[in-house]
């Protein structure tokens, strides 16, 4: 089944989203590693990770339908955090502009009659919940803790701790 050209024109923008993400995150590992914060980079680098194999699961789909990818320039992500929190929020905010792009996918496929689109996305409509619930649940952790820099530290090392943060 051919593609819609709008649809496969979003897609292909999906990818770049997702390399886009991989970026942002990478450089929060950067970040969390300059301030000697361990747990945080090995969270957001094995994220980083994540995103890459989102991209590809992306880009191997469209080949598989026997369209073509067009990849996109890759924007260098904003870095301005003042602090851990700052940089949990911007992770959480990326994860709502996925997922608001995510569902539009999903409801012009369906639109468009794209059933097996469909029924790709829907894996991704599912990660997005986890994504968001797992930077939201985070936030809520350090939102308790406000100025107490010390607490970030003992969270920090709660992720470090952390067994399928893997390297
Ligand atoms: Fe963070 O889920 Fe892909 O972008």
């Amino acid at each position: 089944m051919k593609m819609d050209n709008k649809l496969l024109e979003d897609l292909n923008e999906q990818v770049n989203r997702e390399f886009y993400a991989a970026y942002l995150y990478f450089a929060m590992a950067t970040y969390f590693t300059e301030i000697n914060m361990e747990g945080f980079a090995k969270l957001t680098k094995n994220h980083a990770k994540e995103e890459l194999d989102h991209a590809k699961r992306i880009y191997d789909y469209i080949i598989l339908r026997d369209e073509k990818v067009n990849l996109l320039k890759i924007d260098a992500p904003d870095t301005n955090w003042n602090n851990p929190i700052d940089a949990i929020n911007a992770a959480l905010d990326h994860e709502k502009f996925v997922t608001d792009n995510i569902h539009r996918i999903y409801k012009t496929s369906k639109e468009k009659g794209d059933y097996p689109l469909e029924v790709f996305i829907q894996w991704f409509v599912q990660e997005q919940v986890e994504e968001e619930h797992l930077f939201q649940s985070m936030l809520d952790k350090m939102s308790h803790v406000q100025d107490c820099s010390c607490e970030i530290v003992n969270i920090d090392r709660e992720l470090k701790l952390e067994s399928n943060y893997v390297e």
